[in-house]
């Protein structure tokens, strides 16, 4: 028998017949996403030496799409606990459904959604917030101005990103494969979004708002921003927005936007930017990064699967739809009772959730689970209900919401072409023994 012969690294990427991505999954045994592919095409050495920490001395050895080990090996943190790694470079995991049990989602499952690479060892005494453009005073406020001139509050408050559910579209979009976890509920400290700008003055004719964080592009280029979004004035105006210091008690997460972000809630996570350095107001719609072509956009009408849809008809994303988890019994499961609680959350975008309906006959029953308020305006709500299946054997358990307006959560969502807002029925499987 033929002994395998050991290849250099460098000849084993140079010579793979799929290319460094299936090189690198031969090595880390993980799927090479197109996101990373466009990272490896972009990044720059001097970028690569900032994310391993030191200069590359045998740099003109390494082949061409080479990820260094350093970086391979990255994970989401120690700290963050169980949540499924999407993409390492930018940052993107989910958590669980079976993880989100709790009604304050935990620092350590909240998800991470990264669009370019986290500033690191922020410092948060010398954190500075500048809010220009058209205000009567434009203002520089630290992290202790912000908590000594504005009111302090807590609030529970959802963030949930757009593609989350992207994973089920058929034909399927490209960008993180996001199934039920992007979406979260903590209790977030900071000051009223609304409190702040009025201490500027907000002229007359501003109608949007625009972000800044401090995150570094994915190519490495100075300057080149990742994210910047930004909302209309009447929706900045709403006091659920939080300028945030504070995550569930402690400091914000490093991945979650520490040491300041802003949380605004019911609408696609992006307008949460991370990271805060920066709000100015506009008097058109803000076009920064991820605001324009399809970013963040559904087609204006609905569109069959698979259609390519010119960039103008889409339109941007505003409130998300009404959405449950069930969150226990953890799917895939068998159960040896036949009797047991079924539990979850359920959110729906600017409104409340009036109803949660579950079924294990496919759809054809169902049955009321019992649902609370909210413990703030755009926390999630809890709700439960015990199911007894009728004999043993497979079953799936479905989970539909309705919201205050009447909108109930389909079986299917309309497709679109960068797979956001799917919002139908979370279904876990579970087999009666
Ligand atoms: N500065 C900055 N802010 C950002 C992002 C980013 O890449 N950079 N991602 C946004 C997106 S798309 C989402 S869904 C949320 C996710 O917040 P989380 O990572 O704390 O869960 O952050 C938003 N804020
Ligand atoms: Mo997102």
């Amino acid at each position: 028998m033929a002994k395998k012969q050991s290849v250099p690294i460098t000849q084993f990427y140079r010579d793979h017949p799929g290319g460094p991505a299936a090189a690198e999954k031969k090595l880390f045994g993980r799927i090479a996403h197109s996101d990373r592919r466009a990272f490896l095409k972009n990044i720059g050495l001097a970028a690569i030496g900032t994310f391993v920490g030191a200069a590359i001395p045998f740099h003109r050895n390494m082949p061409a799409g080479f990820i260094p080990a350093a970086l391979a090996d990255a994970h989401v943190s120690e700290d963050k606990d169980g949540l499924t790694l999407l993409n390492d470079r930018p940052l993107n995991a989910e958590t669980p459904a079976h993880f989100l049990d709790d009604a304050v989602t935990p620092t350590s499952r909240h998800f991470v959604r990264n669009n370019g690479i986290p500033p690191i060892d922020v410092d948060a005494a010398g954190w500075m917030l500048t809010l220009d453009g058209l205000v009567d005073t434009p203002l520089s406020l630290s992290i202790e101005n912000l908590r000594k001139n504005f009111e302090v509050v807590s609030q529970n408050l959802v963030i949930e990103c757009g593609g989350n559910g992207r994973a089920m579209f058929n034909p399927p979009a490209r960008g993180n494969q996001w199934t039920y976890g992007a979406v979260g509920c903590s209790n977030w400290t900071g000051v009223r979004l609304r409190d702040v700008l009025q201490a500027a003055g907000i002229k007359d004719n501003v109608i949007y708002t625009a972000h800044e964080g401090a995150d570094a592009h994915l190519s490495g280029k100075e300057g080149k921003i990742p994210l910047s979004r930004g909302m209309p004035i009447t929706k900045a105006m709403d006091d659920s927005n939080l300028i945030a210091f504070g995550q569930n008690g402690g400091d914000i997460h490093p991945m979650n936007g520490a040491p300041l972000r802003l949380v605004v809630p019911g609408w696609p996570g992006s307008c949460s930017q991370k990271w805060l350095t920066r709000i100015w107001l506009r008097d058109q719609v803000h076009d920064g990064a991820k605001m324009t072509g399809t970013s963040y956009r559904v087609p204006k009408y609905p569109v069959a699967p698979g259609t390519k849809v010119p960039t103008e008809d889409f339109e941007i994303i505003e409130a998300m739809p009404v959405k449950s988890l069930i969150t226990f019994p953890a799917g895939g499961q068998e159960i040896s009772e036949r009797s047991f609680e079924v539990r979850g959350h359920a959110w729906a975008g600017d409104t409340t959730v009036d109803a949660v309906d579950i079924s294990y006959d496919f759809g054809a029953t169902w049955q009321r689970a019992n649902l609370d308020a909210p413990a703030n305006k755009e926390a999630w709500q809890q709700w439960r209900t015990t199911v007894a299946l009728p004999e043993a054997g497979y079953y799936e358990i479905w989970a539909r919401a309705t919201d205050a307006n009447g909108r109930m959560q389909p079986f299917a969502i309309d497709w679109n072409p960068k797979g956001y807002l799917n919002n139908s029925f979370h279904r876990i499987a579970v087999t009666a023994i």
